[in-house]
């Protein structure tokens, strides 16, 4: 398997794997595929790496995920000579990083930008994929790795007049690359997830007035970002070797954190309002970790809602607008929590305002303000902060056939389905990295992602020492996996809320809990064990005959 075992005749260009989308997952890919000496080639829409940190340019995005552990851990060098300037990076810094380990591993030169991956058909005779791109090529893979995000494929939302609005409109997902200045402008921003709580103080900040338009209130808690120190930086640096380990065997997220030992309900209320305090003073996602049983038990879930619910009413001062904001309609942590920098105290703006659209959803965009309950909010410029077709989003806007013509987005008609998140029975030599059925958007992504990537690094290692031309789920092992995930899904509160987890907020989307949420670290004993076994649960298929070397 090497570009020079394939016949001239077969096609212009061929590869041992095509990977689409260079963001963390393919990047990563693409330099373990060439360290075991596969060619390979990567393409990519942008005309940079970075992937989700390429798009989500607008003010205020940051990771959610701490700094010094949203970062590759496969090379030592790397994260021991990094400088991690904030505690929750900018985008722009890990944009910048994202350039710094393209440059520093030289991989810009098996990528190609500028270029979508259209169509992937697998030939069944010569059991490859002929992949064609958006310049018109057409190439030959053996594999294709679709690393191609869980949040990558931006929705604009289905609001009768938008396009007759006459100012400009923004998707935070798609966000222009020069900036975007807001000064003296009357700004409508709709949707109220991480994106908007994140960038709403920002544009209140420049804004002449903002409007957010909210369907859902959210939970959030603070940032209290920090710069981080060189003690700080020093002290994670020395200790990676085992924050690393935790992340990835330890932590059910991939976040190595102080771990909860006890619930919500064994604590006086005392004692828990006090821990909740202690985390709200730390800030951050862990807030989630003061107990065991917060995802799981509603009565154990609203005792945080209920600090958090309090808290709000505590930060706002016009108390219509505080009881507005406080979420209802969800247990916390069903739909990704929220992580901010002052978003509740910018409704003590008096250049900002909320406009509540679940009671009364916006009925229509006219040329320069957005109606609702009959009354026009005037606005010159829009930001759509309304999120994506998550997990599956950008896997269905490539026509994918397997061997007998079925498109994978005819199998996932009622829902993704895969074995492990990694395959899908029906498609051969289809890997998918930090795909449905797997941990992914519950994890910290970039341990997630490293996990499947050396997964999948190993299983090719395996197929090029035994001969084998093709690998595919076994539907039998994929049902079952199917329904470990929703088993698990179910014994937990999650399913309760309407997220983009569900598939939820794009109409007509099947809803099914799609990430896998038992643990990155049971998880990733479950896949190393199906190795261990022979790659049990897939069906292997040998070369019919060696592939013949091109030269000698
Ligand atoms: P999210 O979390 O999906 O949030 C989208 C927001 O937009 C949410 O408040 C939605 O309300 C709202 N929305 C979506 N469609 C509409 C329409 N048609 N009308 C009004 N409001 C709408 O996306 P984000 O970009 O903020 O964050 C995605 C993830 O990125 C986040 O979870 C972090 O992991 C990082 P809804 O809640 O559906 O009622």
């Amino acid at each position: 398997m090497s570009p020079a075992q394939s016949s001239p005749a077969e096609a212009e260009e061929s590869y041992d794997v095509v990977v689409v989308g260079a963001g963390f997952a393919g990047m990563y890919m693409l330099y373990r595929l060439r360290g075991l000496g596969f060619s390979a080639r990567v393409y990519e829409q942008g005309d940079g790496v970075g992937g989700t940190w390429y798009w989500n340019r607008y003010p205020g995005a940051r990771c959610d995920v701490e700094s010094m552990q949203y970062s590759y851990s496969f090379s030592d060098e790397l994260q021991q000579e990094w400088d991690w300037s904030e505690r929750y990076a900018p985008q722009a810094e890990i944009l910048k990083y994202a350039n710094h380990v393209a440059d520093r591993f030289d991989l810009r030169r098996d990528i190609q930008f500028n270029t979508r991956v259209e169509r992937a058909v697998f030939d069944e005779q010569a059991k490859r994929w002929s992949v064609t791109v958006s310049d018109g090529r057409t190439v030959q893979a053996q594999f294709v790795v679709l690393a191609t995000g869980c949040l990558s494929n931006a929705r604009k939302p289905d609001i009768e007049g938008l396009e007759n609005f006459g100012g400009s409109v923004y998707h935070t997902g798609s966000w222009p690359h020069e900036d975007v200045d807001f000064t003296g402008l009357r700004v409508g921003l709709i949707g109220t997830g991480s994106s908007g709580i994140q960038s709403a103080p920002i544009i209140a900040e420049q804004a002449k007035h903002l409007t957010v338009f909210q369907r859902t209130a959210n939970f959030s808690i603070p940032a209290r970002n920090a710069a981080l120190t060189t003690g700080e930086r020093d002290a994670f640096r020395k200790s990676y070797p085992e924050i690393r380990r935790f992340a990835r065997e330890v932590a059910r997220n991939g976040i190595y954190a102080e771990q909860p030992d006890r619930g919500a309900l064994d604590d006086s209320d005392e004692t828990r309002r006090g821990k909740y305090e202690k985390r709200w003073d730390r800030g951050g996602l862990t807030f989630m970790y003061v107990y065991n049983n917060l995802g799981l038990d509603r009565t154990a879930n609203d005792t945080a809602a209920d600090f958090v619910r309090g808290k709000i009413a505590e930060i706002v001062k016009d108390p219509a607008t505080a009881k507005l904001l406080q979420p209802n309609s969800h247990p916390i942590g069903t739909k990704r929590i929220c992580i901010d920098t002052d978003y509740f105290a910018t409704f003590n703006r008096p250049n900002v305002s909320l406009v509540d659209i679940k009671t009364n959803p916006i009925q229509e965009i006219t040329a320069n303000a957005v109606r609702v309950a009959g009354r026009n909010h005037e606005v010159d410029a829009l930001v759509l902060a309304t999120g994506f077709d998550a997990m599956t989003g950008s896997v269905a806007k490539i026509d994918i056939r397997g061997p007998g013509g079925q498109t994978l987005n005819q199998k996932w008609a009622e829902g993704p389905k895969t074995y492990l998140g990694l395959m899908s029975a029906g498609f051969p030599n289809l890997f998918i990295i930090a795909g449905p059925g797997s941990p992914s958007v519950l994890s910290n992504m970039i341990v997630s992602i490293e996990q499947h990537v050396d997964w999948i690094a190993d299983c090719l290692t395996h197929m090029r020492e035994h001969g084998l031309a093709a690998l595919e789920a076994d539907s039998n092992a994929e049902e079952k996996w199917v329904a470990h995930v929703n088993e698990v899904a179910q014994g937990t509160l999650y399913p309760q809320a309407n997220s983009w987890y569900m598939g939820a907020n794009i109409p007509g989307k099947p809803r099914i809990f799609m990430p896998y949420i038992g643990g990155v670290g049971a998880y990733r004993r479950i896949c190393d064990e199906v190795a261990a076994k022979g790659y049990e649960g897939f069906v292997m298929e040998a070369e019919a005959q060696p592939r013949r070397a091109m030269s000698g």
